[in-house]
């Protein structure tokens, strides 16, 4: 990693500013130029920022380890993110649309690792230390304008992380992960589906990928994380309403989006 330079707290807090305020960082604003390492230092005051107010990390997620992702948003290389506890949304929790932008939502397969793993360790198993496995959804909402960025820019966005939610844990031994369909509802209607070859062939491939990625970052995943392995189909937008990922034979996981205005913040509330 470079020494992050003085471009990274200002693009840290222009991103941060976004999600706040639910206003997207439009094309107009005067934007740096960003390498990789300055997109992940920048994630990583990102997420610092949230820390500082109150919120702990739980865990990371890859994003475009499926053709499907990689092609709807035109970028072509594995990205990682981190999760906190103020992105979780219980299973069968609401969505809050008043504090979203212009969500989408996915599905996902998630691990949970039971074991504290260094990434930066050579010889990380990290597959030996999986103690859980589910369905997942993530919400994901550009805090850049019309969801358009390039690499460095959505990595330094956290790559989108907005929400995630988990399904009920199931003991890998007892799930078949192998060319599985994943099938993504809302208000009951099909509007993805795919299978979990999708993600990097199985997503358990995606577990080197991210002990590589997190090890040059110098990152760990204490006991208790979780682990996003990356959508298995594109990414649709996110309505009000019921909305559900199924991954057959593992579960299912659901929550409900409620319409702006509708949440505490409307009414008079308001931003
Ligand atoms: C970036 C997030 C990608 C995935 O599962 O591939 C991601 C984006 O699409 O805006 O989470
Ligand atoms: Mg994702």
């Amino acid at each position: 990693m470079t020494t992050p330079t003085a471009v990274v707290p200002r693009v840290a807090e222009l991103l941060d500013t976004a999600q706040q305020t639910v206003t997207p960082v439009n094309a107009a604003t005067p934007w740096p130029q960003l390498d990789l390492d300055e997109a992940y230092a920048s994630q990583a005051a990102l997420i610092a920022r949230r820390q500082a107010r109150g919120e702990h990390g739980v865990g990371l997620k890859l994003g475009f380890t499926s053709e499907a992702k990689m092609r709807q948003m035109g970028v072509d290389e594995l990205i990682l993110g981190q999760l906190t506890d103020g992105m979780q949304v219980p299973d069968g929790g609401t969505i809050d649309l008043d504090a979203l932008i212009h969500p989408r939502v996915e599905p996902e397969v998630a691990f949970l690792i039971g074991a504290d793993v260094d990434l930066t360790a050579p010889d990380v198993d990290l597959a030996a230390a999986i103690t859980g496995v589910a369905a997942g959804l993530e919400i994901i909402d550009s805090r850049y304008d019309g969801f358009r960025f390039d690499l460095p820019r959505v990595v330094a966005d956290n790559t989108s992380a907005a929400m995630f939610v988990l399904g009920p844990w199931r003991a890998p031994g007892e799930v078949d992960l192998d060319d599985i369909p994943v099938t993504l509802r809302a208000e009951g209607e099909v509007v993805a589906e795919g299978t979990t070859a999708a993600i990097l062939g199985h997503p358990l491939r995606t577990l080197p990928r991210l002990v590589a990625l997190g090890g040059r970052l110098g990152l760990r995943l204490p006991a208790g994380s979780v682990v996003l392995a990356g959508a298995a189909t594109e990414a649709v937008p996110l309505r009000p309403g019921g909305v559900s990922a199924t991954v057959a034979g593992l579960g299912t996981v659901s929550a409900v989006a409620v319409p702006d205005g509708a949440g505490p913040l409307g009414e008079g509330g308001g931003r």
